[in-house]
């Protein structure tokens, strides 16, 4: 086991108990009702006790995937070309760990401990965004990453912070500020190698190469297999199909790709005039089912970085949490 040293108070579980025995239609009715008019769903309401665990699922994966994310690109921090590129990196890679933190806080208010939570990722149990388990071989992997992936990511989010759980909702708020900067910062880095030389166009176009199909799988796995979307769009956890998200990102960045006379690894990419929509060639879908089982590229070297922090870390934690020197109410440390 992973972790040692936390304190967590699980307010919910006694409440969790109730729900798994009275998950009675009425109270799914009102519960439901509450969703229909647009209210907003609070810890301490009572809840369908799928609606907690799908909820715990999505927003744990959502946080270690923020963690996991500052990964690749914190690698690159000593590397980035320039001191404004560097500072830019270190602020976004910061960033990234905050959304975590603010994540692992709303799961918390479910009433899954932290510790679960971290222990289920260095397990592999829990998962976390396909994207973050390819390597960043060049700082075009970075650029790609800051604009495309952090695009995606805000198609995502800015859409589910309209959804129903409030303090899921309230931390996408937070988080979409601080992503439309990493956007810009990610957009600049890109048209500065678009427009660069011979050189750094070619590793652009070759990092856009590699990354699309991931990004392509970003935004989950078509409808008709979905297993989720179904009752988490009609619980408004999920405001739109996973589809849908990914004809939006298309819709808003690959004109802005296309523009800087940059191509897209795909022959069948076309916006339909007639319906609106995107289409595009199948990804490979076993290869993403792989990857997010734990067979990508650099899933073991992920993993290992966090059993390494996780344990090398053990010890200030352990101090940072005995009593004395919080009180009784010693706080949880990542
Ligand atoms: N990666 O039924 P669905 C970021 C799994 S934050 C891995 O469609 P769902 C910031 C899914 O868990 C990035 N697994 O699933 C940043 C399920 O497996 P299960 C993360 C995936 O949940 C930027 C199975 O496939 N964002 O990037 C993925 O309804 C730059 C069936 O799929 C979020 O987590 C995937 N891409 O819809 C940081 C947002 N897609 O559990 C650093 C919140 C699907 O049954 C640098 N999450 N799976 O075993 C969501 O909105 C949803 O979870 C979806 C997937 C839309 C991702």
């Amino acid at each position: 086991m992973y972790g040692g040293g936390y304190i967590f108070e699980e307010p919910n579980r006694v409440q969790q108990r109730e729900e798994q025995l009275h998950d009675d239609p009425e109270k799914l009715a009102a519960f439901e009702m509450r969703i229909a008019k647009g209210e907003k769903i609070e810890p301490g309401d009572w809840m369908p006790a799928e609606y907690r665990r799908q909820l715990i699922r999505l927003i744990e994966q959502h946080a270690h995937s923020e963690i996991i994310g500052a990964l690749p690109e914190g690698t690159w921090i000593t590397r980035a070309p320039g001191f404004k590129r560097k500072l830019a990196l270190i602020a976004k890679v910061q960033d990234e760990i905050g959304h975590g933190q603010l994540l692992y806080n709303a799961a918390e208010t479910l009433g899954k401990s932290r510790e679960a939570m971290i222990n289920d990722l260095l397990s592999g149990k829990s998962k976390y965004s396909n994207v973050f388990n390819y390597p960043a071989e060049t700082w075009a992997d970075v650029t790609v990453i800051g604009f495309l992936i952090d695009a995606a990511a805000i198609v995502n989010q800015v859409a589910n912070a309209k959804g129903s759980y409030g303090p899921y909702c309230r931390a996408l708020d937070r988080i979409c500020y601080e992503e439309s900067f990493h956007l810009k910062q990610g957009h600049d880095a890109f048209i500065e190698l678009a427009t660069g030389t011979p050189g750094q166009k070619a590793m652009l176009q070759d990092a856009l190469n590699r990354w699309w199909q991931p990004i392509m799988h970003f935004f989950g796995p078509p409808d008709k297999v979905s297993g989720h979307s179904e009752k988490l769009m009609q619980w408004k956890v999920k405001m739109a199909s996973n589809d849908d998200m990914r004809n939006q990102f298309l819709e808003a960045y690959v004109p802005k790709i296309r523009e800087l006379g940059l191509t897209l690894p795909d022959p069948l990419l076309n916006k339909n005039e007639e319906t609106g929509r995107w289409e595009y060639s199948d990804p490979d879908w076993d290869l993403f089912f792989e990857v997010i089982k734990g067979n990508g590229p650099c899933n073991k070297e992920r993993l290992d970085v966090r059993k390494w922090a996780e344990e090398h870390g053990r010890w200030i934690r352990k101090a940072l949490m005995k009593e004395e020197a919080f009180g009784k109410k010693a706080m949880p440390v990542a």
